[in-house]
């Protein structure tokens, strides 16, 4: 039977209505993307394993914004990934999590009233629940690029998923989910420095991390210190977080699409921002070409200044920023 690869609109939960890279078989449409490596998203239906069913369906519209129709949050999960996979391919220059053209593939409806998304590298795959009362799916931009991030750490770093190389991990798919959400450019969700601020997590509308002062959400720590690879890693990242934020964007009040920050430093002294474009330039190579599964925090520093010496030249403004970040996070001096 032919395949033809189709242009579908998407009427999502959490970014508006959006165009969806699909496949038209015969007389029937399905989440398949042509264009990325065939992404495919699957609907569990509230179960947990295997891949349910192929979303399908036979014209080329999906969803209709409410989480109660099933195919708004594919539509959500579709996007994302296909964000996602644009990113790194455009701003990066990767082809999919491996770097092969192969994409990963995308399950929605995961459990009932799960509240969590994840990766897996088993299925090479990202999963979705759909919140508290079923009435949030997890799946805004930056929490899926966040999952999605973690296959690439997976296949690049290899940052073991505990101690400070745990709170590395995590960050970087914080950073990168705050990256993507900013490269969709979405009027509905637009991007910040904040994760999973659509989604309701905690119930009172507020969000589930923030990069300027990580402490914000009550448990995130916002410099290094001997001992925070004994915290769970979603704390651990908050140096991480708040180093990549101060060298965006630099320390002290800033408004960004709307958001004000108030980002403080360790030691006081000020850190001038070189713009979020030439660091995650910096993060991505120090994560694809310095760090290994072990790498800690004085690591990451070296990492990411011998990244910058190579992209600016260790003479730059762009060098001085990575050192005065880092201290601004009690990371070496
Ligand atoms: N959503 C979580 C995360 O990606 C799931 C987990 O803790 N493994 O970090
Ligand atoms: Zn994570
Ligand atoms: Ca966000």
């Amino acid at each position: 039977e032919w395949e033809a690869v189709r242009n579908g609109t998407g009427h999502t939960v959490y970014s508006g209505t959006v165009d969806l890279t699909t496949t038209q078989s015969g007389s029937s449409y399905t989440l398949t993307d042509g264009a990325r490596g065939g992404h495919r998203t699957y609907n569990l239906n509230r179960g947990t394993s295997g891949t349910g069913t192929l979303f399908s369906g036979p014209d080329d519209v999906w969803g209709n914004g409410s989480p109660s129709n099933l195919e708004s949050a594919a539509a959500d999960a579709h996007y994302g990934a296909a964000l996602t996979w644009d990113y790194y391919k455009n701003v990066h220059g990767r082809s999919g999590i491996r770097g092969d053209g192969v994409a990963a593939y995308s399950r929605v409806h995961y459990g009932n009233n799960y509240v969590n998304a994840f990766w897996s590298d088993s299925c090479f795959c990202m999963t979705y629940g759909d919140g508290a009362n079923n009435a949030n799916p997890l799946t805004s931009i930056d929490v899926a690029a966040h999952e999605m991030t973690h296959g690439l750490t997976s296949h690049t770093a290899g940052l073991v998923y505990s101690g400070e190389s745990g709170g590395l991990n995590e960050a970087t798919s914080d950073i990168f989910g705050a990256t993507v959400e900013f490269y969709a450019n979405n009027s509905s969700d637009v991007g910040d420095y904040l994760i999973g601020e659509e989604i309701n997590i905690r119930g009172d509308g507020t969000p589930l991390r923030y990069m300027d002062k990580p402490s914000r959400d009550g448990s995130s720590k916002d410099s290094w210190y001997s001992g925070i690879g004994s915290i769970d890693v979603h704390y651990s990242s908050g140096p991480a977080n708040h180093f990549f934020y101060l060298l965006s964007e630099g320390s002290g009040t800033k408004t960004v699409n709307g958001v004000t920050y108030d980002s403080p430093t360790s030691d006081g002294l000020p850190v001038t921002g070189i713009g979020r474009a030439k660091a995650e330039k910096i993060w991505f190579r120090a994560l694809t070409t310095k760090f290994t599964s072990t790498t800690n925090y004085a690591g990451a520093r070296t990492g990411t200044l011998a990244a910058a010496g190579e992209l600016y030249g260790t003479d730059s403004a762009e060098y001085r920023a990575v050192q005065d970040a880092w201290a601004g996070v009690n990371v070496g001096s």
